[in-house]
């Protein structure tokens, strides 16, 4: 019998149906569907309301496949974003996209209050704009009216939860993303909140991932004909979920979870928080199986699909197949970005921000399509040997391999470019690692699986794995150089 995973990505939602069956799972989709962004004058929102009727559409069709067979389902999303219920639960806005302009400035604010370092210590998550403190201090300062009659904060997988189960909890993996929960404590960080002025009172309790949240709200099983199916919270931020189906074996890998983001880093015990991790900008977020993720967000594919975007607006509508083609047959290691600089974090027209950065730092301006693609891909590379690098000081050991999972790995270009700016060898796949570590800590939930460590041995039987070998050159070792020095 079928567990169900909803899949919740920047550009698409995905229902996912996972069947385990002597060690192996095999994964159906059911149903997916576009997650378009709308831009109104207040700001970016996401369409909360519409994702939530898609995800009953899928349900609808996995109960059509299934019958009301279905065990359990569990939704994971991207991190930091969030509604805010009010008086009788009501939705009182759409919820901001982690992309909106609103939140500039906020950072720098809030350290006037609470120092940089004092919120690294009490959090140990990296500093971005896009964090849900630096949101939530945007809704007191641009509408502290709608803010004050907020009852309850959720975080976006919890409040799909809440639409299927009825019940308001958030999960520990999604609440590490908000930069408002201390690992150290495991609870909220009320103290800084206090001081920041923000209501740690709308922050509900927090369940560990794996935990049965209730049953299927009798309306919404009536409505999708779905039975008496529980409602899990698995590692619901997506990046736990899709952690926790790495198939690696021993314990010195680097991961790299490829998508519209690359998580770059490893996994730990305990979080990681010193004066290392807080100059690097490295973050501690909370993983599945009692672990933390020590890890770097690198602006990932994101760069492409905007640069595709563009193209398409002007009317030339590529794949990203098409565009990976013609990235191969550009120029090797012409130029290079660095990725994560904050003109790329939302530009009107990537294609130009790139070409923009190149001219600023006195590189060739990449001209093609292909030349544009193949310089974002090069900076992905080297960005996460940079990251490696990091990681192995902080570790005072060598990472020998690095798994590459989710559906960035599709890009083969990516994962021999990330092979060779690091000198070694790829593991890459599943491209369904977030809906696989989804379907197995509801399995785990159940108690079918015991341990992530089985569900990683799951994971390496049920699917293909593809191997990209070492090999440094000379080329990429000057390229990584200059890289550097753009970094500062
Ligand atoms: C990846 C991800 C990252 C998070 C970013 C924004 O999908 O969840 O982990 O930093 O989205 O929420």
């Amino acid at each position: 019998m079928p567990y169900l995973a909803f899949d919740l990505g920047a550009e698409s939602g995905r229902a996912i149906a996972g069947t385990l069956r002597e060690g192996r799972l095999t994964l159906e989709e059911i149903y997916r569907f576009p997650n378009e962004p709308v831009r109104v004058p207040d700001g970016l929102h996401w369409d909360v309301l519409r994702l939530f009727h898609e995800m009953q559409e899928g349900l609808r069709r996995a109960v059509a496949r299934y019958g009301t067979g279905l065990k359990s389902l569990a939704v994971d999303t991207w991190g930091v974003d969030f509604g805010l219920l009010g008086e009788r639960d009501v939705l009182l806005a759409n919820p901001y996209h982690y992309r909106d302009g609103r939140t500039r400035g906020l950072m720098e604010e809030a350290f006037k209050v609470v120092p940089r370092e004092e919120i690294f210590s009490h959090t140990g998550i990296q500093f971005m704009p896009i964090n849900s403190l630096y949101q939530l201090l945007a809704w007191r300062q641009q509408q502290p009216g709608l803010l004050s009659q907020a009852r309850t904060l959720l975080m976006m997988p919890d409040l799909f939860n809440f639409f299927f189960s009825g019940i308001k909890a958030s999960e520990f993996t999604i609440a590490s993303t908000t930069q408002m929960y201390n690992p150290r404590t495991g609870t909220w960080a009320t103290g800084m909140l206090d001081k920041l002025g923000l209501p740690a009172t709308l922050l509900p309790a927090i369940n560990p991932p794996g935990t049965i949240t209730g049953r299927l709200l009798p309306r919404v099983a009536r409505e999708t004909g779905a039975g008496e199916i529980v409602v899990i919270a698995p590692g619901s931020h997506d990046t736990a979920s899709a952690v926790a189906a790495v198939p690696a074996a021993g314990p010195d890998y680097l991961y790299i979870s490829c998508g519209t983001w690359s998580l770059v880093g490893v996994e730990v015990r305990e979080p990681v928080i010193n004066e290392q991790t807080l100059s690097l900008n490295f973050t501690n977020e909370g993983g599945v199986g009692g672990t933390f993720r020590l890890l770097k967000n690198v602006t990932g594919l994101w760069l492409v699909q905007e640069c595709r975007r563009t193209w398409e607006r002007q009317g030339e509508a590529l794949s990203y197949g098409e565009l990976t083609a013609l990235a191969r047959e550009a120029n090797p290691l012409t130029t290079v970005i660095d990725p994560d600089h904050p003109a790329f974090l939302n530009p009107e027209d990537m294609p130009a921000a790139i070409q923009g950065y190149c001219r600023e730092t006195g590189q060739p301006v990449p001209q093609t399509k292909g030349e544009i693609v193949r310089c974002a891909l090069e900076s992905l590379a080297l960005k996460y040997r940079w990251v490696l690098e990091k990681l192995e000081d902080i570790l005072g050991k060598k990472l020998e391999v690095i798994h590459m999972v989710g559906g960035g790995t599709q890009n083969e270009l990516l994962c021999r470019f990330t092979a060779s700016a690091t000198g070694r060898p790829v593991v890459a796949g599943p491209v369904e690692a977030t809906a696989a570590g989804n379907l197995l800590v509801q399995a785990m939930a159940l108690e079918e699986v015991e341990s992530i460590a089985e569900a990683r041995e799951i994971v390496r039987h049920s699917f293909a794995l593809k191997t990209y070998e070492a090999v440094k050159t000379g080329p990429w070792e000057e390229k990584y150089k200059a890289f550097v020095k753009l970094l500062g």
